[in-house]
Order: C-alpha cells, then structure tokens, then sequence
C-alpha cells in the first residue's frame, strides 16, 4: 500500500553505541529543523510497519532514525518566531524552529527513544500527555525527573503500549511555557493497518494567547483574557484549509492545551468521534455530531465520510474565537443613533469612527491599527468579505484531487442555480398584531 524507501540515516548509526538500553550521549541524532508555516506533506514510514501519515494543519512531522530497534527522535526546545498570519508575528517558544512543535508518528508497540534538548533560557520537561509511560518517563519535573536544565539533553525512552492520538508539553514552569506555545501533537498508528483506515488524517493542537495590539510577546499571566484563539499557533486567515477529495473517509484530530473548551463545528455534514486521548471509542458508543466540545487538557477525533463537496467552513463555535485581537469594552450600540455623537467626536477627532449602530459587519470598512495587529474581522470569498478570524479554517471537498495532493484547490466552483440568490419581487408585508391589544384576547382555550 505505501512505498518503503529503506532506512533513514543509516550512516549516522555508526558509531552509536547501546548499552543495555542506555544510549550514549555521542549518539544524538540530528535535529531537524522547519521554516515553513505551511502544511508540510504526510512523511511517509522509511522503516518499520506502513501506516498512512498524517499531516498537521501548518505544520509537519518530525523525522526519526532506527537505531537497533529503537525509533529515535530529537526535540529541541528553543525560541521561535512564528507568524500568526500575514501581518502578524510573535516571539515564542517552541521546538525544532515552530511553535506548535512538530507531530510525532510512530506505531503501536514501538520502541522510542526521544531526545529533548534545551535551548530555552530557563529548565524544562517534556510530559507525554495520556500516553501509558512508565512513571519515571512521564516529565513531571520535581516529581517524575529533575528539570532539564538550559544547555543539557535527556532521553525519554517508553514503548508505544496503545494507538490514538495524544499531546506533549512542557511539565515544567508549565504556566509560562504552555502560554509561550511550548506544545504539540502525538499520533500512534495502530499495529494492524485494516483498523479503522481512512483516507486523510489531519491533525492540529489548539491554543490561545494574549498579544497586546502592537506587540510582540505574549502576557503569560493572563487566566482567562486571551485574544488571539490559535490552531497550531495560526488564526484565520492563516489556517490551512483542509483539501479532501469527494468520497474520502476523513479523520481530524483536535488537542486542546489552551484555558478553555472549545466547540468545533463542521459544516455539510455529521460526523462521530470516534477517538480521544483515552483511546479508541467502541463503534456501538459512537452517534452522530456535527459539533463536538473539546474540553482543555483534552484530545476529540471525529470520522467524517466526505460525501458532499463545496467550501464548508470548519470553526469554533464560540462567536469570539473566531475573531482576532479585539476591545473587549465596546457596548452594543445597535438601534442607538449616533450621528449627532459622531458629529460633536469629528470636531474633536476627525479619525474617530462611530460603529456599531447597525451590527459591527467590517468587510468594507478599513480601519488603521498598530503595527503587528491583525484585524478583529478578516478575510474574503469568492462572494465577499468572510468576517472571521481565530479558529476559522474551510475543508474543501472536491472530486478531482489526487490521492495524495493536499495543496488549496482554491474556491469551490457552485455548479448553475446552487447559490442562494436574490429575489426582486417586492417581501409582502407580514401581518402584525394590532397595538394595544392584549395578545391573549384572540385566543380560544
Ligand atoms: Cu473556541
């Protein structure tokens, strides 16, 4: 079913020495870094058991090396720069060049060896979140290991015991770091292929931070007032699409390590999760959905037969995460006059704007903002302004994509008298109830 193209970094093997079980501190493999925002293409298995990859929505997949019969990877944990969308660019931390870090693969039973490299100013842990590790493995720092110091490697070494999808994240310092965007997603194949297959695996972790209009860094003290609502550290429109081809059996796998839940809605269809980060939901306690909560601290895979093509927006459905950076105080001011307001505020501010008096729709309007501030409301269809921002992405089903091709398709082509349209016959006027009556007094009971 997939190409196999032998073992990856044989060479580097030389020289690598195991001694029982322990491996030596000259035998770290490289540690490949990423400088692209875009979706990277699945990474298919060079060695071990077949699986099909997944890809992670602006992101990628780390590669590994064997070494015997251990699979190794390398995480380095560092600063990074990531851009939220075009526009917009934050200091973070992160691991091998991105926040979020990059998705590890591997398959039910293997071995692993991950190496964690500490290039952050200050110690830290990397804990497998719902992954069954021996207690010594788990990085909690203070309880399981002691930190990981600036400057210095550790070595995590478990067995993949159970397939599904889980995260990992720092254990350490866990309120800054987590908010600095220290995180990412972990995928295990099942051992046997035929359990349930399907055609395209996306994969993506939700976070949120706080970045002041007009600056740079996040406020790792914030609780509860985030503004900037991320899937793998990008908002809309800087959120890949998800390209599927018409038929396709379709998984999404959505972890959660931001400070709230998160209602996930697709549209054009139902879906069933059928996968969380306790394993693999039995198929008779499934049921239908078409939105699914994503509690924090917590991992929600949806199956979805994609049998009906179009743009079908994929979003949070909480209205204001689905928005970018905003003023919380503005009141709502619909139905409210304010052209004498905005008369007396143009004498004083000739910039200043009244809104609000009718809805907040911005599509045509411009409105300046500070450097590095994306606006409240953005992006355009093929029909006009789209109005989103936050956790706004489109799965774009269509019937000519190839197997493995998921570049953007571009917008949907509506086949003739499939849009909904304007009617120019003039609305009869509804029928309304008379003033001053009590509405009770027409009734009989
Ligand atoms: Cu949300």
């Amino acid at each position: 079913m997939f190409s196999r193209r032998g073992f990856l970094g044989t060479a580097a093997l030389a020289g690598a020495s195991v001694v029982s079980g322990r491996v030596q501190a000259a035998s770290i493999p490289e540690a490949p870094t990423m400088d692209k925002v875009v979706m990277q293409p699945p990474l298919h298995p060079t060695s071990g058991p077949d699986y099909r990859p997944v890809v992670t929505l602006n992101g990628w997949s780390l590669p590994f090396r064997m070494n015997g019969d251990w699979k190794e990877f390398h995480l380095v944990a560092e600063p990074v720069v990531r851009e939220f969308a075009e526009g917009m660019k934050v200091n973070l931390w992160g691991y091998n060049g991105q926040s979020p870090g990059p998705t590890i693969e591997a398959v039910e039973g293997d071995k692993v060896r991950i190496f964690v490299t500490n290039r952050l100013p200050e110690y830290t842990t990397v804990h497998w979140h719902g992954m069954i590790v021996p207690s010594g493995m788990d990085g909690v720092g203070g309880l399981t290991q002691p930190h990981i110091d600036p400057g210095k490697t550790f070595v995590y070494e478990f067995e993949m015991k159970k397939s599904g999808t889980f995260m990992y994240h720092p254990h350490s310092d866990e309120m800054v770091q987590m908010a600095m965007g220290m995180m990412g997603m972990v995928v295990v194949h099942p051992r046997d292929p035929s359990f349930r297959p399907v055609d395209r695996d996306f994969v993506f972790v939700m976070s949120t931070y706080r970045v002041d209009p007009g600056t740079y860094l996040p406020q790792v003290n914030e609780m509860t007032d985030f503004n900037m609502w991320t899937w793998n550290s990008r908002v809309f429109p800087g959120i890949d699409p998800l390209p599927v081809r018409l038929g396709d059996r379709v998984r999404v796998r959505i972890g959660n390590l931001s400070m709230t839940n998160h209602p996930i809605h697709l549209h054009g269809h139902s879906f069933a999760v059928t996968c969380t980060d306790g394993g693999w939901i039995p198929e008779s306690a499934q049921y239908p959905e078409t939105t699914t909560d994503v509690p924090v601290g917590a991992v929600r895979v949806f199956d979805v037969l994609a049998d009906n093509p179009g743009d079908w927006a994929f979003h949070c459905h909480k209205s204001h995460h689905t928005m970018n950076a905003m003023g919380h105080e503005v009141r709502n001011l619909i139905g409210v006059s304010r052209k004498d307001l905005a008369k007396a505020v143009g004498k004083l501010a000739p910039d200043g704007m009244a809104m609000g008096s009718t809805g907040m729709a911005m599509g045509s309007m411009e409105m300046p903002a500070p450097d590095n501030t994306l606006p409240m409301m953005t992006g355009t269809g093929q029909f006009g302004p789209i109005e989103m921002g936050g956790m706004f992405t489109v799965m774009k089903i269509r019937e000519d994509l190839s197997r493995d091709d998921y570049r953007d398709p571009g917008p949907y082509k509506f086949p003739q008298g499939t849009v909904a349209y304007e009617v120019t016959a003039p609305a009869a006027e509804p029928a309304r109830q008379q003033g001053g009556s009590p509405p009770m007094k027409h009734m009989k009971m």
